[in-house]
């Protein structure tokens, strides 16, 4: 018996920390292939997953920085070593959930893997319920259902599937609540208000291997990016900032509008490849692409192919 720890990206977001602290709690339930379950985290929790934990009296997961030799890890919502835990490249990969693409993957012994390029990792996991004959207990349905939406954007983002929809519509269902204005009450939770310009840049920014640069593309939500716009200067010195302490080549920032649907892009540093893979020229105000939500599906995707 081993005890695996099961944790998402760096800086993680609501579906890093959900699928994470409700996929352990599945697997010790059933006492998947006789191994214990940690939930850990690469960073500190968002405020919404604070929140929803505090309320359903759950421990946080546990804050690590590096991973053991021979550690055996279970990855959800990434798989990209740039995104993951230091030390993975010495650790032992049993699994993995995730619904994005793969980067550069290889493990030396089989492993359970599932991916599915669905909306939120936590709607996988709540397929997993289903698979090993499980239902989920109306707290782990809460958290679920809080990760799918926040991860979505309440189903307005491109990347969600009708099949988000159906688990969405199944969860809601079981708490007795409309799936769209539960999201948005987690949504309301996130004291974004006060977020600072470093704030922006940092809260939820992921690392790319563009070609033979490394491109930062980061994502700030509001449900209204006046006072995002109204700090342009500020936010761009943060994201240069930013770049220079993480020794990347570029950076892009997405100031996303949930209820405009859009964002406002803006890029520093070595950011040719990335303007020519979402076909815009950077202004100094920023680029406003109707209709942009997906920092997956219409941001990293774009520009990645752009690259090759
Ligand atoms: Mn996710």
């Amino acid at each position: 018996m081993s005890n695996v720890l099961v944790f998402g990206h760096q800086n993680p977001d609501n579906d890093a920390i959900m699928s994470a602290v409700v996929l352990s709690q599945l697997l010790n339930q059933v006492n998947y292939n006789g191994d214990t379950y940690q939930a850990c985290c690469l960073g500190p929790l968002p405020a919404e997953s604070a929140k929803l934990l505090a309320d359903a009296g759950i421990d946080e997961p546990q804050l690590i920085e590096s991973v053991e030799e021979g550690q055996k890890v279970v990855l959800t919502d990434h798989n990209e070593a740039g995104q993951s835990v230091a030390g993975l490249e010495g650790a032992q990969i049993v699994g993995v959930v995730d619904h994005h693409r793969f980067g550069g993957f290889t493990t030396a012994a089989p492993l359970h893997i599932i991916a599915l390029p669905w909306g939120s990792s936590c709607s996988i996991v709540a397929k997993l319920f289903d698979v090993l004959g499980v239902v989920p207990t109306d707290t782990q349905a809460k958290l679920l259902l809080s990760a799918m939406m926040t991860d979505t954007l309440m189903l307005k983002s491109p990347t969600a599937t009708d099949i988000d929809a159906a688990i969405a519509a199944k969860l809601g269902e079981q708490l007795g609540v409309d799936p769209v204005k539960f999201g948005m009450e987690v949504f309301l939770t996130r004291p974004s208000g006060s977020f600072t310009a470093e704030q922006m840049v940092g809260n939820d920014i992921k690392q790319f291997e563009v070609g033979d640069k490394k491109l930062l593309i980061g994502q700030y939500e509001t449900v209204d990016k006046t006072r995002a716009l109204g700090m342009i200067p500020e936010i761009r010195e943060a994201m240069r900032a930013y770049q220079a302490e993480k020794g990347a080549d570029g950076i892009v920032l997405c100031l996303t509008d949930i209820m405009e649907e859009g964002s406002q892009v803006l890029f520093e540093g070595e950011t040719a490849v990335a303007q020519k893979g979402l076909g815009v020229a950077d202004v100094a105000e920023g680029v406003w692409m109707p209709g942009v939500l997906s920092r997956k599906k219409q941001v990293a995707a774009p520009i990645l192919a752009a690259a090759e």
